[in-house]
């Protein structure tokens, strides 16, 4: 006998995508309910008890009511025995808000709203589950909700759940400590026999599967910027009566972002852009590259040329060319100082005995200075 828990958090049903353009916003948008529909499917595949989802699920509390509608369809699909919900920081629980109003309204009936911080109790599989929730009740918190479980005993022949929302010292960006802070070792200390976390975008631990660890952090289920370079994931869990685990990530995204710094030599190809991207589905692929390096001066010439037909190969493509600069030759030289010139030395010595790139600074340099004279 196990339990089987479909884990996924921050989907931020909601979100705009303001700096891309039209088309692309509308699909991305859409690819947060998407990545939700495929998280129920691919919790119904695997036969999963309970889907859980640990915050975030909107990106606002002030999200459209009919985007909270579209949630609680796509909800109603999962044939588990339950749903778990519990409020993050950017969907906060308030009795008075709308949003948490329309979604008790429309959810579905194995659908559990975990919006106080207390143990609900399930019987999932013949096994007798103690949920401890911690949702939020605002979006900044110097202090996490984990307090109230330090004081509570736990019922060590039942199987003991944490549902929480924040950040994870070790793992999450929270310079300062402003989003329910918690560490791994706090967790650790509370005994659970599973912690599902949400907030951080990245999932936690950073490996495929495991059967050993017993906090986890979903990630988001679609990327959702430059700064995130995972897939969107969730995690399949399996926990047997006896508290054994086992866990793998389950990917559900749609797109992908690509924020890279590509360096290049002498030639700028098609091919050498497209390098970084192998395997990957280029038309879901949304894409800022800095090229930086040294062009032969046909290359450099034609730069603009090869950098736009990579528009249409992906799904949105932006390239930054500010470091990119021609490669400079003997010629170079010869038509910007006289043979009998200090420089002029210089530079043919740099050129014999030195990489290019120092010869390079150095002709940049004497033409800054000569520039400014
Ligand atoms: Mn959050």
């Amino acid at each position: 006998m196990a339990i089987k828990i479909f884990h996924i958090s921050d989907i931020h049903i909601g979100m705009k995508f303001q700096r891309y353009p039209d088309n692309l916003r509308a699909n991305l948008i859409e690819s947060r309910f998407g990545a939700l529909r495929n998280a129920v499917v691919e919790a119904d595949r695997l036969k999963c008890d309970v889907l859980a989802i640990t915050g975030d699920i909107f990106e606002t509390i002030k999200v459209a009511k009919r985007d909270v509608v579209k949630v609680t369809e796509i909800l109603g699909a999962f044939s588990g025995d339950y749903i778990w919900i519990l409020p993050g920081n950017h969907d906060y629980y308030d009795q008075q808000l709308q949003l948490w109003q329309t979604f008790s309204d429309t959810m579905p009936d194995n659908c559990v709203l975990l919006n106080e911080s207390k143990v609900y109790s399930f019987e999932v599989q013949d096994i007798e589950v103690d949920v401890y929730a911690s949702p939020c009740d605002s979006k900044h918190s110097k202090v996490n909700n984990l307090e109230w479980i330090k004081t509570t005993s736990l019922n060590k022949n039942r199987m003991n759940i944490l549902l929480a929302h924040g950040s994870i010292k070790e793992i999450s960006p929270d310079l300062n400590n402003e989003y329910f802070p918690m560490t791994l070792q706090e967790l650790g200390s509370l005994g659970m026999d599973l912690s599902l976390i949400g907030h951080t975008h990245v999932p936690y631990p950073l490996i495929q599967e495991t059967t050993t660890d017993r906090v986890y952090n979903a990630g988001t289920p679609e990327p959702d910027g430059l700064n995130y370079r995972f897939d969107g994931s969730g995690w399949y869990i399996e926990l047997d009566q006896n508290k054994n685990i086992h866990a793998e990530k389950i990917r559900l995204g749609t797109y992908k972002f690509y924020d890279i710094v590509l360096k290049v030599n002498d030639q700028l190809s098609e091919t050498e852009l497209l390098k970084p991207f192998a395997n990957e589905n280029l038309e879901k692929l949304i894409v800022r590259i800095h090229l930086d390096g040294y062009l032969d001066q046909d290359h450099y010439e034609n730069r603009y040329e090869v950098m736009s037909a990579m528009d249409e190969k992906f799904a949105y493509v932006e390239i930054n060319e500010m470091a990119l600069k021609p490669k400079f030759t003997q010629e170079t030289i010869d038509k910007s100082f006289t043979k009998d010139s200090v420089p002029y030395a210089l530079l043919m010595k740099l050129i014999d005995e030195s990489d290019g790139e120092t010869a390079h600074l150095a002709y940049e340099f004497m033409m800054e200075v000569m520039d400014n004279d």
